[in-house]
């Protein structure tokens, strides 16, 4: 072989070698996905995100008007179906679309369902606001299924609380394993927050004992109590997270003030499981619903209001500490149905009037 033809194939080989070894050398140094994520979000986002997995929503919304028969009993099973695949439930759905029906009548612009629609949604869900800490401490206990973001929902309530010029002492009574010690020590950190902790393996609730008190002791006005999901022994959880409730209300009378069940808004009905369990064992007050920013379709928040009857308080909308925003019903309605505003207008979504069959005769 011609000696050119072996050097240029030695430096190819030499070249591909060398853009695999790079490549390699990339992926070692890239951040591994690290149990506290650092980034910083954008901020001022309200629930900008939660639009991507919503929208699936509004685009079967406005196919079931687009439809062009105008024609009200084909309109309402087919919106009882679109948010049954939005997670809304299959009971709750019935309900939001027979009381869409009764409020309607047998004539409509597509445009008043649509609104009847949305204001049903909002009336379902409420509009309690959150609850101004009252008490000093005033004591949170936040609660869920293993991995749903309950330690994260602690740090962003921490930051939260924290930036309102609260002193805030979180307590690690997730003695689970020793990582989520961890964890939720740099979550304190992060939040300017105090933390009391344990090591892994410790009862949850000498945990919380010590963490009341050490927060009576330093003048605390927030304590944040973070739980685990699961635990070492055989022990029921919800036995064990009673027996931490007990011991705040002991040491605090009132205690705890907020009862706080965290929810992972991708688990889809799963999520109605979760919060009927809870629910029934320990005076759960309000629900966090995480992930929202994700593949959530987002109307298991309705399920979960109707099922239980507590009030959402957050939704989480990320992974970074400014994610958490106060639940607001109005603008929870418009993300998860598409801007009711202007239905009607566009030939699609509602520029013909519908009828009930029934109404004809
Ligand atoms: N995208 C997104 N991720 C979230 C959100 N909240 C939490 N997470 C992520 O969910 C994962 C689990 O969060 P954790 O806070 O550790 O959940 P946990 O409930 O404390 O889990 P355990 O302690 O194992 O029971 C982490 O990777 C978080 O970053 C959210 O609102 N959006
Ligand atoms: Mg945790």
């Amino acid at each position: 072989m011609d000696i050119g033809w072996v050097v240029a194939l030695a430096l190819v080989l030499a070249g591909i070698l060398g853009v695999a070894l790079a490549l390699r050398a990339r992926r070692r140094v890239a951040p591994s996905p690290a149990a506290v994520p650092a980034r910083p979000s954008a901020t001022g986002r309200a629930l900008p995100r939660f639009g991507c997995a919503s929208r699936r929503l509004a685009e079967r919304l406005d196919a079931v008007f687009a439809g062009g028969s105008g024609d009200l009993d084909r309109v309402f099973p087919e919106l009882e179906e679109a948010l049954v695949a939005a997670d809304v439930g299959v009971r709750t759905a019935a309900e939001l679309v027979g009381r869409v029906r009764t409020r309607v009548g047998h004539r409509a612009e597509a445009a008043e369902v649509r609104r009847a629609l949305r204001d049903e949604i909002v009336a379902t869900l409420g509009g309690d606001g959150l609850p101004v800490p009252a008490a000093r401490p005033w004591v949170t206990l936040v609660l869920g299924v293993n991995g749903v973001g309950k330690t994260t929902t602690v740090g962003k309530l921490a930051a939260l609380h924290a930036a309102a010029g609260r002193r805030v002492v979180l307590v690690a009574a997730d003695t689970f394993r020793a990582a989520a010690i961890d964890q939720l020590a740099i979550w304190a950190e992060r939040a300017g927050a105090d933390l009391v902790r344990q090591g892994a393996g410790a009862s949850p609730a000498a945990v919380v004992f010590d963490g009341v008190k050490a927060s009576l002791a330093r003048g605390a006005d927030v304590v944040l109590v973070d739980t685990a999901g699961r635990l070492h022994t055989r022990t029921n959880l919800m036995e064990e997270l009673r027996k931490v409730e007990r011991v705040v209300a002991r040491e605090i009378p009132g205690a705890p003030h907020e009862v706080l069940l965290v929810i992972d808004a991708t688990t889809g009905q799963n999520a109605i499981l979760q919060a009927r369990t809870f629910a029934e064992a320990l005076p759960v007050t309000g629900v966090i619903l995480t992930k929202l920013d994700g593949t959530a379709r987002g109307g298991v928040a309705i399920a979960v209001r109707r099922e239980i009857d507590r009030p959402i308080r957050y939704v989480g909308i990320g992974e970074a500490i400014d994610d958490l925003r106060p639940f607001d019903a109005r603008q929870f309605a418009d993300a998860l149905l598409g801007s009711t505003s202007g239905a009607g207008s566009s030939p699609e979504s509602g520029g013909f009037r519908l009828t009930s069959g029934s109404q004809a005769h």
